[in-house]
């Protein structure tokens, strides 16, 4: 049994997508937020990036939640699991797999902004899972929320390291908005990537088959048909560059050329001096205590801490 419902029409789409280009292309260092790389396109490309050899996250995770997955369902015999930012919910099957074996699952909620890629996933998952009510939610984890449907107690889950995409303030306003949502004694299972030397991180943001940079110059192309603007992806490079600050990865897109992009949908025109850049996605890296401390700041509490093997990624299970 399956079902979508639409947090998020085409239009609301739209007025967001305007809103955003607006504020990011008018600043001073011009910046877009992540969430717009995934269109079809875009969530097709991300799918092909998490099978790169450079690529380490998706593998890491996956091999963490493979070991831990029954260790998940006994601390928190969740009857639903929420996904936030699901995608094709690939390696959430080693939770609904472990969740179910325990006897407490009954309904599974994928939300994405991504229509495609949750129609997808949702078709998929229901269809080997007869037994479990998929509602898929089409929507933006930082607006939808209030939507959670479920029989407590909930396990939402927040994979992949995206709440690295967030910058700080924003990152500890997000969570405080899942604690929102949840009461006392729910759960959250948070991936986090974590910091390790520049070259591996920048390798896994700058591939040798360029999958990232096509993904990175979406943007762009998203941008193009929600907008009407005129953006040309091969007038822009892609650059993944470590801010050891901050700790985090940016994208950028770098102007190869001085140009003048017109964005009619925005009503805006926006000029490029030579080599100037957009950052289009900040993906943060995480030290242990450094998640514990935001989880605790957030009001919750860290209940289990794993890694892979060679301590790339961390896994973090807390309770509302
Ligand atoms: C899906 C947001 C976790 O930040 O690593 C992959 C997206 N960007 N390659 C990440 C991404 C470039 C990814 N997240």
């Amino acid at each position: 049994m399956s079902d979508l419902d639409v947090a998020h029409s085409a239009d609301d789409l739209i007025d967001a997508l305007r809103a955003d280009v607006r504020a990011g292309l008018t600043a001073e260092q011009k910046w877009l937020p992540a969430k717009w790389f995934y269109d079809a396109r875009g969530s097709e490309l991300f799918e092909r990036i998490t099978a790169l050899p450079e690529y380490y996250p998706t593998r890491s995770e996956r091999e963490v939640l493979g070991r831990e997955a029954v260790e998940i369902a006994e601390v928190t015999s969740a009857r639903t699991l929420v996904e936030l930012g699901s995608g094709s919910s690939e390696k959430t099957r080693l939770l609904l797999d472990a969740l179910i074996g325990h006897g407490s699952l009954e309904t599974f909620v994928p939300l994405d902004v991504s229509a495609s890629a949750l129609a997808e996933a949702t078709t998929a998952i229901a269809g080997d899972y007869p037994g479990l009510a998929v509602r898929g939610v089409v929507g933006d984890f930082t607006a939808h929320l209030d939507l959670l449907p479920g029989d407590r107690p909930r396990l939402v889950a927040f994979l992949g390291g995206t709440i690295g995409n967030f910058l700080p303030a924003d990152r500890l306003t997000f969570l405080r908005s899942v604690r929102g949502v949840l009461d006392a004694g729910e759960w959250l299972l948070l991936g986090t990537d974590l910091v390790k030397d520049e070259a591996t991180l920048v390798r896994a943001y700058d591939d040798a088959a360029g999958v990232t940079a096509e993904f990175d110059r979406n943007v762009l192309r998203v941008i193009n048909a929600g907008l009407g603007a005129n953006f040309d992806p091969g007038a822009f490079e892609h650059v993944a560059h470590w801010d050891p600050v901050h700790e985090w990865i940016e994208m950028r897109l770098r102007a190869r050329v001085r140009q003048v992009v017109r964005i009619p949908g925005a009503d805006l025109e926006v000029s490029f001096a030579e080599g100037e850049h957009i950052r289009t996605e900040i993906s943060a890296k995480f030290r242990q205590a450094k998640v514990g401390d935001e989880l605790t700041a957030a009001g919750f509490t860290a209940v289990r801490w794993w890694t892979d093997a060679r301590s790339r990624y961390g896994v973090t299970l807390a309770r509302a």
